[in-house]
């Protein structure tokens, strides 16, 4: 009888696993076979597809109950939450997030806006979701947001817009980095992926 190496088993067990897993698992146990086949993976054979943005539901968006609907905008375009949570956030952390507008005269009421009311921080992933989220999201004014943006559809003034994202993919790695920590972040596969990109 010839031995057959342990590893070998291992290996053979894993491919048949994998080769029948589209059909018969379950989209959990498929998120754990992506998970052992992180390198095989369609989401790493397709270019910025882990690219990340800062998305905020501002104190005017909390306050008027709108963070599901910011969320299911993204979670229906097929972008992927990676970080969530609800900070009253410091006079601190603002002043490095608006760095570029502190000599704004807007910028005193920007710092009381922002610290009114709890913050619903977020990380979104996804190809390209820097650029999209801004569409998404609509003018900084909006009186000059497109119907059907989220600053469009929600809001009236420049002053109570609703919603933040980073506006390049340089800007959102500070922002990221300045309003979570890396333990707050969670890698994880989509068991939709295949349905959302094509390689
Ligand atoms: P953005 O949020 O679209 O990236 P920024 O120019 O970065 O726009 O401005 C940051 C935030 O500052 C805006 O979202 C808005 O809340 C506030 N802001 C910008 N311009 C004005 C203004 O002219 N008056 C009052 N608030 C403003
Ligand atoms: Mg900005």
């Amino acid at each position: 009888m010839v031995a057959v190496p342990q590893c070998f088993v291992g290996r053979f067990l894993f491919s048949g696993l994998r080769a029948s897993s589209s059909r018969t698992l379950s989209c959990a146990q498929r998120t754990w076979l992506h998970g052992r086949a992180r390198s095989h993976s369609a989401s790493s054979d397709i270019p910025g597809v882990k690219e990340r943005t800062l998305v905020a539901v501002k104190p005017d968006g909390v306050q008027r109950r709108l963070v599901g609907q910011i969320i299911k905008r993204l979670e229906q375009r097929g972008f992927q939450l990676v970080g969530l949570k609800m900070v009253q956030v410091s006079e601190e952390l603002l002043a490095q997030h608006y760095v570029a507008l502190q000599k704004k005269p807007f910028y005193p009421s920007l710092l009381r806006y922002m610290t009114s009311g709890p913050v619903v921080a977020m990380v979104w992933e996804g190809h390209n979701v820097v650029k999209s989220t801004r569409m998404l999201v609509g003018d900084t004014n909006p009186a000059a947001a497109a119907p059907g943006t989220l600053r469009g559809d929600f809001s009236v003034h420049v002053g109570r817009n609703v919603v933040h994202a980073s506006d390049s993919t340089e800007v959102a790695q500070k922002e990221i980095t300045l309003w979570f920590q890396r333990s707050e972040l969670v890698d994880w596969e989509c068991c939709d992926h295949g349905n959302i990109y094509h390689p």
